[in-house]
């Protein structure tokens, strides 16, 4: 049986360094969603015979814009035409701090093939797999998996921290032990941490498909598979989505050496320069994707804003809407400038 297994979407229209699309869809959103496609272009040229999800599918908790619940739906409805997908509710899935999912609920209610398993789990081809939705109490869990006896031909599905991992320069305390999953389970398939890592022979953190903001630059991106017959796991990594970048520029260093055409054209960059003068070639990347900083400007982000020079909000808008709105841009601006 092969598994192809994906984790922490957190689908949402991402307000910063976004821009609408020509589909009429955030830019963010829709690299989402083609990371997405790309997974499930995977799944199906690899045959998939299985699919999970390890958690946190849309970003927001108690809210969800409707394109984007519309899009995810249609997105899982199509995973679940290669083959049955399997989903244990993360954080991000909880209302508040309950452990009560939410609107992951409606692909169980519109979606029959989207299964959330109950204790017993769900049985495919001779194999179980089992989900423990996200808890914040972990040791009542870690009790629990200590009690329970070996699963044989079982694949966990878990949304937790695990013991001894080191992100942003903490290491996780209280956590789910890696060794405890990998004696318990055949696999084991971890949501939450947003970087794929392998911490065991047969137990990984999935992370998510493509990078989702600045803080997440050099982690590995993509999803897992899992050939049970053959006992492999491997990573598949995504090269292909946006990716961010933090930049510092030195005084005169100019800033598109360094990156090539399609980072320059697809990637999303956080500028620093040192010095007054921002160097020429800063202006030809795309302006949604530039933060300035010099000494005497605080950091611009991809919002349109009126205390932006003129010059500058046309252009935003106009990339925003079309070359066409470029008269309408204008008048705005117009209007704008009445109200400063
Ligand atoms: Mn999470």
């Amino acid at each position: 049986m092969k598994i192809f297994a994906f984790s922490d979407l957190h689908a949402h229209n991402f307000p910063e360094f976004s821009c609408i699309n020509g589909d009429g869809l955030n830019s963010r959103f829709a690299s989402q969603i083609e990371a997405l496609q790309l997974f499930r272009k995977d799944c199906h040229e690899g045959q998939a015979d299985l699919i999970t999800f390890s958690g946190d599918v849309f970003h927001l908790k108690n809210f969800v814009d409707s394109q984007v619940l519309r899009s995810v739906m249609q997105e899982f409805k199509l995973l679940s035409e290669i083959a049955p997908v399997v989903v244990c509710p993360g954080n991000h899935d909880m209302r508040g701090w309950q452990s009560d999912p939410t609107l992951i609920n409606a692909f169980e209610d519109f979606l029959p093939s989207i299964i959330i398993p109950k204790d017993e789990g769900y049985k495919i081809k001779g194999w179980t797999i089992r989900i423990f939705p996200f808890v914040r109490q972990v040791d009542g869990l870690v009790q629990r998996l200590q009690d329970m006896p070996r699963q044989e031909k079982t694949i966990g599905l878990f949304h937790q921290d695990i013991v001894g991992m080191n992100y942003n320069g903490f290491t996780v305390i209280k956590g789910i032990p890696a060794e405890l999953i990998s004696r318990k389970f055949t696999y084991g398939l971890f949501g939450h941490y947003h970087g794929m890592t392998k911490v065991a022979e047969n137990v990984y953190v999935v992370g998510s498909p493509l990078e989702l903001n600045f803080g997440e630059i050099g982690q590995k991106k993509g999803w897992v598979i899992i050939d049970s017959d053959q006992g492999k796991i491997w990573e598949r990594e995504n090269v292909l989505s946006p990716r961010f970048h933090d930049v510092i520029l030195e005084e005169g260093e100019s800033f598109n050496k360094g990156f090539n055409a399609t980072q320059l054209d697809r990637d999303y960059f956080r500028i620093k320069v040192k010095g007054d003068k921002v160097p020429e070639d800063v202006g030809s990347a795309k302006w949604r994707r530039i933060s300035i900083e010099t000494k005497n400007i605080k950091p611009e982000r991809g919002d349109l804003k009126l205390s932006d020079p003129s010059d500058a909000l046309i252009r935003k808008y106009v990339k925003a809407k079309g070359v066409e709105d470029k008269e309408m841009a204008e008048k705005l601006i117009e209007l704008g400038k009445r109200y400063l």
